[in-house]
């Protein structure tokens, strides 16, 4: 079975984007890989916060996991600090890596946009990203499409050093991406990617929201005015988004949804819409809950960090030994 890796950041309101993107490919790829599934808290210190909110936002996003359908008997289910070879194997690609390459990253760019200084942290998210992949050797990485730049610096870094050091050193990943929900967009600004940190609360559905928000930000959603619903992002990007979440939700190709609600008006579609995201997210919401407060869950991280450690232990001592790094003293690491 090959290996598949990838995390989320807690960094609270994680939304349907994220959950139509990336983390409703976790859940399917269970069955017929070996699934490891992190809560990025590293990442999330690239953004300052409080001890309390970080450590409130990890086990929300832990129990979000377990609550969508991730299995811990079939999956490792971990928080990234709590396993040093992320932090070993970032500096080991930091010095592979070039500021250039790193300068270029669209994310990185965003986020730093009008700022007179960026944390150094947010410059190289997509390094450590990099080593969190790659510390696992996973040939699969299921992400939205706003991760595909940082997927192919994953895939550079890891060509380059595999070209310097041995061809060993590092499995080459691929991307995963959704064909419907790969980039859910805002639902006030359909030009813009739905995310966790945007203001208006308005412009994204959490996993955690009541019916009534869910209706009033699907009811209140930025569409046009010709009453025509069709598939368009270019020139109907509303409606599109709409369409494209309705699908990835009910299973319905978006072709059968602009069949079924020909002439309708876009009222109809979002009141159906509502009901479809409702029920989809309601059972979410129940595991939650009974889970979220659980020493279980603590237990099923500890259990997830001893798993994850394992494995990366054995890329850290291989990586080490083709880099010509250390002895081998200090840990339990075999040359
Ligand atoms: N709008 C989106 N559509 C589809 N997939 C998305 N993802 C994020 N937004 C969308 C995917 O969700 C996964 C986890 O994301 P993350 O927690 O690592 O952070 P992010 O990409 O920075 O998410 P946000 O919501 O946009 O947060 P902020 O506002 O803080 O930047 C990733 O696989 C991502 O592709």
């Amino acid at each position: 079975m090959s290996r598949v890796f990838s995390g989320v950041q807690p960094t609270g309101n994680i939304h349907i984007g994220n959950y139509l993107g990336a983390l409703k490919q976790f859940v399917d790829l269970q069955n017929d890989h070996e699934c490891v599934y992190c809560i990025v808290d590293m990442h999330a210190m690239t953004v300052p916060k409080s001890a309390e909110e970080l450590r409130n936002s990890i086990l929300d996003v832990a129990a979000l996991y377990l609550a969508i359908g991730i299995d811990p008997e079939k999956s490792i289910v971990f928080v990234q600090s709590d396993v040093p070879g992320h932090a070993e194997l970032g500096w080991m690609l930091t010095c592979n890596s070039y500021t250039g390459e790193l300068s270029r990253m669209t994310q990185y760019k965003q986020k730093s946009k009008n700022k007179e200084s960026a944390p150094t942290g947010l410059f190289m998210y997509p390094v450590l990203m990099a080593a969190d992949i790659l510390l696992y050797d996973a040939a699969l990485v299921p992400v939205g499409d706003d991760q595909k730049q940082h997927i192919e610096l994953t895939r550079d870094l890891a060509i380059r050093v595999n070209g310097k050091y041995g061809e060993d050193t590092f499995v080459v990943p691929e991307g995963s991406y959704m064909k419907s929900g790969a980039r859910v967009m805002a639902l006030d600004d359909p030009t813009s990617k739905m995310s966790k940190s945007a203001e208006n609360e308005m412009s994204r559905i959490s996993l955690m929201d009541s019916p009534a928000k869910i209706k009033k930000a699907i009811m209140r959603a930025t569409t046009d005015s010709d009453g025509i619903i069709r598939f368009d992002i270019e020139n109907k990007p509303g409606i599109s988004n709409l369409l494209s979440i309705y699908s990835a939700f009910s299973g319905k190709t978006v072709a059968d949804l602009e069949k079924e609600y020909d002439g309708s008006g876009y009222g109809t579609l979002k009141k159906d819409l509502v009901e479809v995201v409702v029920d989809a997210l309601t059972p979410f919401q129940e595991k939650y809950n009974e889970i979220r407060h659980s020493d279980e869950l603590i237990r099923i991280l500890q259990n997830g960090a001893e798993k994850a450690n394992a494995i990366s232990e054995k890329t850290i001592a291989r990586v080490k030994k083709n880099l010509g790094m250390g002895t081998g003293a200090g840990r339990k690491l075999t040359f």
